[in-house]
């Protein structure tokens, strides 16, 4: 070793001991949550034991950052789990080392000649194997990231405790792109933000960069999140000024060795507001070419810049409309300016002008679909989950199945702005499950929406997914220690869309709070039923899009006072007389008929419509017969109280478990769960207690009086 290597290999071990020391928590108190699912305490002494002879040290060679944060993350994550250091090894010398990295990294890889091409550039092999006779766990991958995310992937098993005996796992990421979407503004605000501010401190950067930013990135590598698009969509044409560039590149240098591409959000209106010229019309030539400059002098200082997101011609932004183009000029006009580096551009089709007797349902399918085929082959069309908008329950949005020459990606909404924000517990993995779930039939039955966004069905070449990041300054990162859960969820989601909400709750659980099997259990349950029930309290059997006025958070049936009659609570329940709900069917909008048959029949008739979407698509008699027998008042009404009654419940469960949860995390949920039961009760009763104005019946037995009076209720928003 000469003098030089010697200075570097102290480094590292110092690097390493510091790196050790933040992945463990050691020296920290608090149980603040910072950590998130990389938590790597000690284990019980059995599972040490049993780990311990097959995890003795790191082999994982290679100079780059990305060989760097691979090193680092397994071993402090495997002397924190172990309770003792490991050793970081150049070479097998003894049983028990854990290999880590490409062919072209490891000649100890390359030597082993494994098939590595199925795995595509993401994926990884790990494999318990002989090494020179002695015993080794190998994880290897084509490119460095992949190595990570493998590396990772072992930890878990670790974290999990699951056995290491015998390893033979190979997976890929299905889906390419899987990003979240940053609604932060340039301020440090976050448009339907809930945990503290922005991330990004746009004031001291480039010069000085939070160290926070890159356990940002290490989580997102550890669920391979591989795209960031740091601007919100309501975005401002700064983010693309020189200026902010630069700011946004050296977030970029602290995201790329964990395989983070930074993408921005586009301003269709930049070219006047930051090139001075007189129109952003895609058709004008000087347009196009000052895209074209900007894309160059974006890929000089982000290299791997991964493209653009645009929300275009909607909620009042600009886009190719208000220059009489469509969607697709102007879509393609910036594709061809990212075409050149390899980028590519993300079109929302968030999409919904208010027309006289419109439905705002329909109105996305009405804009884009005509538009089938005529994407460039570097867009994706960005597909919110529903027709309307992130609501607690819609039925899937009926672009998915109805473009099959277009690259659609789905968009989901992580952070809560109509669920709660980060006071409610709400897993939302049976949301998003119920979601690819959904059988489009768009090519006979099983043409299920995971098929369409894992590009199976229809051989899409580019695929992704975006999740609105509930992501903030807050220490716990999520706002409620629980939501922490969700943006879990969308990434395993994202890698593996047939992933079971069991499985990612049992895993997050695990890695988050304990593995004591009574609890795993008991707050599986919890999590599991928790986003249905808060359905129950907020939106029963279809209804939507109640919340109050702006912020969207409680309840507001009455509401009717927003200058777009499509953002009034009024406007989404129809409630009268005879019943409650839009009438989507052909006597009403006829927007069920976007589905593909048989969906659309079962959609359409009363009779066969599920009950969760009934005042979706109908207009519902207050006497409609129910399964249960009820009528459909009574039905409704004891929905909304089984929503308060599960939070109740789920105070008492959560009181049984101060004994296994630390102190500070037991007690910050314990006071998010009473915001959440009083939430649910104000949703209960002014909910019921407005509806009943139409209903005109009594509430049933067993749900409790309402605590005040509908005016009371009317006359002040819950409070967050
Ligand atoms: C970023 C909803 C939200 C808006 C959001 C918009 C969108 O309307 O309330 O805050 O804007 O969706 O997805 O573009």
């Amino acid at each position: 070793m000469n003098s030089d290597q010697r200075r570097s290999s102290g480094a590292l071990l110092v690097s390493l001991a510091i790196a050790v020391m933040l992945l463990t928590g050691a020296g920290v108190k608090a149980e603040d949550g910072y950590r998130l699912w990389l938590r790597y305490d000690p284990l019980p002494q059995q599972m040490i034991e049993l780990y311990r002879p097959r995890v003795t040290s790191i082999v994982a060679t290679g100079g780059s950052a990305t060989m760097d944060a691979i090193r680092v993350e397994l071993a402090g994550g495997c002397a924190g789990l172990l309770g003792g250091p490991v050793l970081v090894a150049e070479k097998v010398d003894r049983d028990g080392a854990v290999v880590a990295g490409t062919p072209k990294s490891s000649p100890l890889i390359a030597s082993l000649n494994w098939p590595l091409a199925g795995l595509g550039p993401e994926g990884f092999r790990i494999r318990s194997v002989k090494l020179g006779g002695r015993a080794a766990t190998v994880i290897a991958a084509n490119s460095e990231i992949g190595a990570l995310y493998g590396a990772f992937h072992f930890l878990r098993l670790l974290q999990t405790q699951q056995s290491i005996n015998n390893l033979n796992i190979s997976q890929k990421p299905r889906l390419q792109l899987r990003m979240l979407n940053h609604w932060d503004n340039l301020d440090g605000s976050v448009e339907r933000g809930y945990a503290g501010r922005s991330l990004w401190n746009w004031q001291e950067l480039p010069d000085k960069v939070d160290p926070r930013l890159r356990d940002y990135a290490r989580a997102n590598a550890s669920l391979g999140v591989n795209g960031s698009a740091l601007n919100n969509v309501n975005a401002n044409s700064r983010s693309l000024s020189a200026e902010y560039l630069r700011k946004a590149a050296a977030i970029a240098g602290v995201f790329r060795p964990y395989g983070v591409r930074v993408y921005l959000s586009a301003r269709f209106s930049a070219p006047i507001e930051l090139g001075g010229l007189k129109t952003a019309d895609p058709f004008d030539p000087e347009v196009a070419t000052w895209w074209k400059k900007k894309a160059d002098e974006i890929y000089q200082l982000i290299p791997d810049f991964g493209g653009f997101l645009v929300k275009a011609n909607s909620e009042g932004q600009p886009g190719p409309r208000t220059y009489n183009r469509n969607h697709v000029d102007g879509a393609n006009m910036l594709a061809a300016a990212v075409a050149p580096h390899n980028g590519i551009v993300i079109w929302r089709a968030f999409v919904y002008d208010m027309k006289e007797g419109y439905d705002r349902a329909g109105a996305a399918y009405g804009n884009l679909q005509p538009f089938d085929g005529k994407f460039a082959a570097n867009v994706l069309l960005q597909v919110k989950n529903g027709p309307i908008d992130f609501q607690p329950r819609e039925p899937f949005h009926p672009l998915f199945g109805a473009m099959p020459k277009t690259q659609l990606a789905p968009e989901l909404q992580i952070t809560q702005e109509y669920l709660g924000f980060s006071n409610h517990l709400a897993f939302l993995a049976p949301m998003w499950r119920e979601f690819f779930d959904s059988d489009t039939f768009a090519k006979g039955a099983g043409s299920t929406v995971t098929k369409i966004a894992d590009g199976s069905l229809y051989n899409q070449r580019l695929t992704g997914i975006a999740g609105v990041a509930n992501t903030g300054s807050d220490l716990n990162w999520s706002g409620h220690h629980f939501a922490q859960a969700n943006w879990y969820a969308f990434g395993r989601l994202a890698w593996n869309p047939d992933l079971a909400s069991k499985q990612i709750a049992d895993e997050w659980i695990r890695m988050t709070f304990t593995n004591d099997p009574k609890t795993v259990s008991a707050l599986t349950r919890v999590m599991l039923e928790s986003h249905e029930s808060l359905v129950d309290y907020m939106t029963p059997l279809g209804l939507h899009h109640i919340m109050w006025g702006g912020h969207h958070y409680g309840p507001a049936p009455w509401w009717d006072k927003e200058k777009r009659g499509d953002w009034n609570p009024t406007y989404y329940h129809r409630a009268d007389e005879r019943g409650l709900g839009f009438d989507r069917t052909k006597t009403g909008s006829n927007s069920v008929s976007q589905y593909h048959p048989p969906t659309r029949d079962l959609f359409a008739d009363l009779k066969t419509c599920p009950e969760k979407f009934l005042a979706w698509f109908h207009h519902v008699p207050w006497d409609y017969r129910m399964r249960s027998g009820r009528i459909f008042w009574d039905e409704l009404a004891l929905h909304y109280q089984r929503g308060v009654d599960w939070v109740r419940a789920t105070r008492k469960e959560w009181d049984k478990l101060a004994n296994v949860i630390d102190a500070d995390r037991h007690a910050a949920v314990a006071k998010k769960l009473a915001i959440q039961e009083r939430d649910a009760i104000h949703w209960r009763d002014a909910c019921l207690l407005y509806f009943q104005t139409f209903s005109k019946r009594p509430l049933p037995d067993g749900v409790e009086k309402p605590r005040k009076t509908l005016e009371e209720y009317q006359a002040k928003s819950l409070a967050w």
